[in-house]
């Protein structure tokens, strides 16, 4: 760290700089100073680029207001504090968001519009922050919404990936190709902060050897090896109705060796820039799998780079307040965000043995005083194990504490439970195979005070199935649940501007922005005949917003008055697109061999698709193809009079999600059941008047709870028959549902694509037949069916149609990220808010 300086001069002038104004002519010159000084642009010089970079840059310094206080508030209250480490944060745009936050989008709209441009346009100039995948990433950056307005000193920290989630391009045959998404363009990212001054050093490979200490005592000590520098970015995390405001700090590996002018004078110019380019390829990109262990080394080396340099950091501000490390614990919680952190144990355990000299278990019992682990997913191929060898190559002394702490944990464990060989096998850490694999989730079982589950279905299974074990020796108290939740901020107030001022008008406030349970108030108007009318329409605009963009972007014409059926997700065989899809082709047929008259009965569909597979998802991206076949077929199709039309929008991210989302009358989430440990979307699109159509599986479960069981429609197995039912079909055959077997017939007989596509479609359709229907596709295509039919029938009648989706938005107060975050504070991490002014 750079030697600090102390300036009493600037403390006292510090007083004098006056906040910011937020009246439209004190806006107007932010932004044209920006223009001209921020940028060196003028107006012979301007795009929309230009002048959406001088408006973020006038919207961030009212931003870093907040974020001064902020930081002053912590500094002097000192409280204990929260990390929230994730390798992911799905955050897409700032702008927008920044501007609700502030409460000053009306006076930036005004100040752009008198400048000569449309801040609506200048919004969509902003590229998305994509480094996630999915839902786990975007439930990060909703805590840390959710945090910020709650005033809980809370940080994220992650890695800024140069390169986020892939764009995905649907080419003209209909499969998925993938583009690098490089968002950090040569314009710049307003809303990071570069701290050049925040860096720390970061060890790879090397060796282990025995040293002596001050205090005369032996201690191990990781030698030699690499070493890569991890330099810090800062992203302010807007908080609402507060003047406190969030951090994500996000760290990008430099190289510590600037320049080999050895190989540069010997004419080696390849070699004189290669070491830098390999230390910061460890930060290029994020791994693009969702719910898939591929157990790649670069992977692991940005695990413990992350962690490392966390941690460094962490300890670094806990060292500046001189207290003992006893009280660690008591001002610092650790959250591990699935198991990509998890190497955090084993380096905390580390530092304090080997480097501060404190003795194992002292050590250990401060370890697991701090850490608690948020598990994702009961999907044995999403489990991450690295291979002992590599982990003894990359983090030689990380390993032998593998080793210790597992030998530790299991003679404990065989004291209780003496001759169960079996058992001792099953809980160790390590798993015998060939090599040995670290198990990453009983890693961080064994070294966290909390494991939680993030839906009340998922944390039952992870007690009875994936953890069962560990119960048996630490009870059952050690692991509970906590539902998942969204920020209302961004996934209504900010998405669904014309629902939010009808919630408000009809609240007589705002306070549902932060209390969200207020929303049960909606409930007294489910029957108002005037209050449904108001509701229609607003559902009617954000559908026809919707209907607008397919139009614009992929010139495909829907009727905003048909049903808009919506499945957008991650594609995995799991969420079971590929049942979607089967039953679009049963209702196409179907309608084919309907008369006019049976088709004026019809509803008519529009049946929408979005999401990225994989890139090595070699079924997952038969599902794209299939699907885009269906649509090409049946889009142009004009025999079947619109009663059918079938969308695939490419590149499904955070900010499409935002058109999307407040536009469904019904949206999909059909997982097989206990599959999809909560999900997130379905409850983004229920708070915003979206019916579900949803399996009994994750948070579709309390949805259904909270918002009544006459308001959703769900079918399928249910999740303690699951596994009797592989078994059965694996000794006698998968009994194939016959409504479904002409529509594998249809597949086959070239309906779709010609003869040449049906061959590639048949690994997809194998996995119905060979070896067994895994997902239970045919097990529950009739009752899928059947949901299907009541949604038809169900929409003719828009008054009952209107009061159920009232009282969905009523009802979603319960999934709130305040409610959740409230709940990580109270349940784990023992935090509490810090003091700050509200706005
Ligand atoms: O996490 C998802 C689950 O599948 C959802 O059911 C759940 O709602 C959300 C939030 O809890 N998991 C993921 O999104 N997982 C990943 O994206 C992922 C990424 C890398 C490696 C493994 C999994």
């Amino acid at each position: 760290h750079h030697v600090q300086l102390q300036s009493e001069a600037l403390k006292e002038w510090k007083q004098h700089i006056e906040p910011k104004k937020n009246d439209i002519e004190s806006i107007k010159k932010d932004i044209v100073s920006h223009t001209l000084e921020t940028l060196c642009r003028n107006p012979y010089n301007l795009d929309k680029m230009a002048v959406y970079q001088a408006t973020a840059h006038a919207v961030r310094d009212r931003l870093l207001e907040d974020w001064n206080l902020t930081q002053e508030a912590i500094h002097q209250q000192n409280p204990k504090r929260c990390y929230y480490l994730s390798m992911e944060f799905l955050i897409g745009r700032a702008l927008d968001n920044a501007l609700h936050c502030l409460e000053v989008k009306d006076a930036y709209k005004q100040s752009v519009k008198d400048l000569g441009f449309s801040l609506e346009d200048l919004l969509e100039q902003e590229r998305d922050a994509a480094l996630g995948n999915g839902g786990l990433g975007r439930l990060a950056a909703c805590y840390m919404d959710a945090a910020a307005t709650l005033d809980y000193p809370t940080w994220g920290y992650g890695l800024r990936y140069q390169y986020g989630i892939f764009k995905q391009i649907i080419n003209n045959e209909g499969y998925q190709t993938e583009v690098p998404d490089y968002w950090l363009n040569a314009d710049g990212n307003p809303w990071e902060f570069p701290r050049s001054d925040i860096k720390y050093e970061v060890q790879f490979y090397g060796y282990v050897a025995t040293k002596v200490n001050e205090k005369g005592e032996s201690r191990m000590s990781w030698e030699g090896g690499d070493k890569v520098q991890a330099m810090a970015y800062d992203v302010p995390i807007p908080g609402y109705d507060t003047k406190g405001c969030g951090n994500i700090r996000l760290w990008s590996a430099k190289s510590l060796k600037t320049f080999d002018f050895a190989s540069f004078n010997d004419g080696d110019y390849d070699r004189s820039v290669a070491d830098q380019k390999n230390a910061e390829n460890l930060t290029s990109v994020l791994y693009p799998n969702d719910n898939h262990n591929v157990g790649k080394e670069l992977r692991l080396k940005q695990e413990y780079f992350f962690v490392s340099a966390s941690l460094q950091d962490i300890i670094y501000r806990f060292k500046h307040t001189n207290a003992a490390w006893k009280e660690f614990p008591d001002k610092v919680a650790v959250q591990l965000n699935d198991t990509h952190p998890t190497l955090a144990i084993p380096e905390l355990q580390r530092i304090l043995v080997d480097i501060e000299g404190l003795e194992w278990d002292d050590a250990w019992d401060i370890v697991t005083r701090v850490f608690a682990f948020t598990n994702h997913t009961v999907l044995p191929e999403a489990l991450e194990c690295w291979s002992v060898p590599m982990m003894e190559k990359i983090l030689p002394r990380h390993m032998q504490i593998v080793y210790d702490i597992n030998l530790f944990f299991l003679q404990k464990f065989e004291k209780v439970f003496q001759n169960d060989r079996g058992l001792l096998n099953r809980v160790s850490i390590i798993e015998e195979s060939n090599p040995q694999q670290v198990r990453m989730a009983y890693l961080a079982v064994v070294g966290s005070h909390t494991v939680n589950g993030v839906a009340a279905l998922h944390s039952e299974l992870i007690k009875t199935e994936l953890f069962s074990e560990f119960i048996k020796y630490y009870g059952p108290e050690k692991f509970i649940n906590i539902t998942n939740g969204i920020t209302p901020r961004r996934w209504l107030y900010q998405a669904n501007p014309a629902l939010r001022e009808l919630i408000t008008e009809t609240l007589g406030s705002k306070k549902w922005v932060t209390h969200l349970d207020e929303l049960k108030n909606l409930k007294k108007y489910a029957e108002d005949k005037s209050f449904q009318k108001k509701w229609i329409d607003v559902k009617l605009q954000n559908k026809t917003r919707l209907a607008d963009w397919i139009k614009t972007h992929l010139d495909i014409s829907v009727d905003p008055h048909a049903l808009f059926d919506i499945q957008v997700k991650r594609i995995h065989e799991y969420k079971r697109q590929f049942m979607n899809i089967l039953s679009v082709i049963y209702r196409y047929k179907n309608i084919q061999l309907l008369s006019a008259e049976e088709r004026k009965e019809l509803t008519p569909r529009v049946v929408i698709f979005g999401g990225k597979s994989a890139p090595g998802y070699y079924i997952a991206k038969m599902v794209i193809k299939l699907i885009t076949t269906v649509a090409q077929v049946v889009n142009n199709d004009d025999s079947i009079d619109n009663l059918l039309k079938v969308v695939y929008i490419p590149d499904y991210n955070v900010s499409l999600a935002e058109i999307i989302v407040p536009a469904s009358d019904i949206s999909q989430h059909i997982s097989t059941a206990g599959t999809e440990a909560s999900g997130t979307s379905n409850m983004k699109f229920v708070l915003n008047g979206g019916l579900i159509l949803g399996t009994v599986d994750g948070a579709n479960i309390e949805i259904r709870d909270e918002i009544g069981e006459e308001n959703i429609f769900m079918f399928g197995t249910l999740s303690d028959k699951v596994a009797d039912i592989r078994h059965h079909q694996k000794y006698h055959g998968v009994p194939m549902d016959p409504n479904l077997q002409v529509v594998l017939h249809a597949i086959q007989a070239g309906e779709f694509g010609g003869f040449e596509t049906a061959s590639v479609f048949g690994p997809l359709i194998n996995t119905l037949t060979y070896g067994g229907d895994y997902y239970l596709i045919s097990a529950d295509f009739e009752q899928y069916l059947d949901a299907h039919d009541k949604v038809d029938a169900l929409f003719k009648d828009k008054t009952t149609w209107a009061k159920k989706s009232i009282l969905c938005t009523a009802g979603m107060g319960f999934f709130s990220a305040d409610r959740a975050t409230r709940e990580y504070a109270d349940k784990i991490w023992n935090l509490k808010p810090f003091t700050i002014e509200k706005k």
